[in-house]
């Protein structure tokens, strides 16, 4: 069973195998670990025993290597993802679409972007990945290991401490589109706590980090015990990506940018989510844009990702909900960072007309409920 393959046999060929290449000077141990034994599984159809074993798998790999510091050897584990066992049996994935034949493996997304994000791995290498993935497509069993890796490039904060719900929300982007300016503080103000990543402007539309860097002086790199203190006493704090919180999804983001590979749905699931669900929320409302100024200009492929991120954030356990919303013309009355900031600031004093607003509340309704 799981328990012996997973562990018990790696335990006993780990310590006598470790013992005996000490003994002639030293090598390698590769043990084959699973993202199932961090995540608890990515279908579901993945046995407790399978997950939690390799969860344990993961612990003896660390263990072993402690024990064996100083001796010459090495022991580390891969994560070869989804590959044909008994178990991922008649999870239907069409290796003919795929140009290497085979479902992509969670061992060389992890590779790449730990490479990536330690710098190991040069900016015109990803460029290309990204590149090819957007040509041909990612499986889903791939683009849930890509949220993965992106999610645990750095911290997952527990905000436990705190009692409120923790509830963010986030949009796929659009021109005027300055919602969360207003909506954060707005839902903080009825006692929900907002810790809200943001990110700047990508391809044409508009980024919140820039919008807040229009007021002078605005801090929006803060240490994570800053972004938690002000977050404690003001019911909400609105900080970029950092070095700490989704590294990963700081870098992928700019290169995106660069490499016209932004509307395409894995990436864009993947960037969303991995930075919001390493913000120890407890719920999220996703607004979807759809129409000529957004990524998605059709609603059928807002629809599908919108549920591509509900399905991942509920996944891991988030009550998450998602509106699909209109871009077919800017949000709002003005278009720009500072004006825009103005505009949000002249809601928050209590001008309710016209689309932002209305939006604004829809929103900031949804939070309050999730
Ligand atoms: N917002 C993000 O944080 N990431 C994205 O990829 C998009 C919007 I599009």
């Amino acid at each position: 069973c799981a328990i012996d393959v997973n562990l018990r046999l790696p335990l006993d060929l780990g310590l006598a195998g470790s013992e005996h290449l000490a003994a002639r000077g030293g090598g390698s141990i590769v043990l084959i670990g699973s993202v199932a034994g961090r995540t608890g599984g990515t279908m579901l159809s993945t046995p407790v025993d399978y997950a939690a074993s390799k969860g344990g798998l993961h612990t003896i790999v660390r263990w072993l290597s402690r024990n064996v510091v100083g001796r010459n050897v090495l022991v580390n584990a891969v994560a070869p993802g989804p590959i044909k066992t008994a178990m991922t049996a008649g999870s239907a994935v069409d290796g003919s679409k795929l140009p290497r034949g085979r479902m992509g493996e969670a061992s060389e997304i992890g590779w790449l972007i730990q490479g990536y994000t330690a710098g190991t791995i040069p900016d015109y290498q990803m460029a290309a990945w990204l590149m090819a993935g957007f040509l041909r497509g990612l499986t889903e069993e791939e683009t849930l290991a890509l949220v993965d890796e992106m999610l645990h490039s750095g911290i997952v904060l527990d905000l436990s401490e705190l009692p409120m719900p923790k509830v963010d929300k986030h949009s796929t982007g659009g021109v005027g589109d300055k919602t969360s300016l207003v909506v954060a503080p707005a839902v903080a103000a009825c006692g929900v706590a907002v810790p809200m990543i943001s990110g700047r402007a990508l391809a044409h539309t508009g980024g919140t980090l820039d919008k807040l860097e229009a007021i002078p002086g605005f801090q929006t790199q803060l240490p994570l015990t800053q972004f938690r203190s002000i977050l404690a006493r003001c019911g909400l704090c609105l900080i970029g990506q950092t070095e700490e919180i989704a590294p990963a999804d700081r870098k992928l983001y700019a290169l995106r940018d660069l490499t016209a590979t932004v509307p395409f749905r894995p990436y864009m699931c993947a960037s969303i989510m991995s930075k919001k669900l390493a913000e120890g929320i407890d719920g999220l409302v996703l607004d979807v844009k759809t129409g000529n100024g957004a990524f998605m200009r059709r609603e059928e492929e807002a629809r599908a990702l919108a549920e591509m991120m509900v399905r991942v954030g509920q996944g891991m356990g988030k009550r998450v909900i998602a509106l699909l919303t209109d871009m077919d013309q800017p949000l709002g009355r003005w278009v720009g960072n500072g004006v825009e900031t103005a505009e949000a600031l002249s809601i928050l004093r209590g001008d309710l007309t016209g689309d932002l607003a209305t939006l604004c509340l829809e929103l900031g309704a949804r939070m309050l409920l999730v």
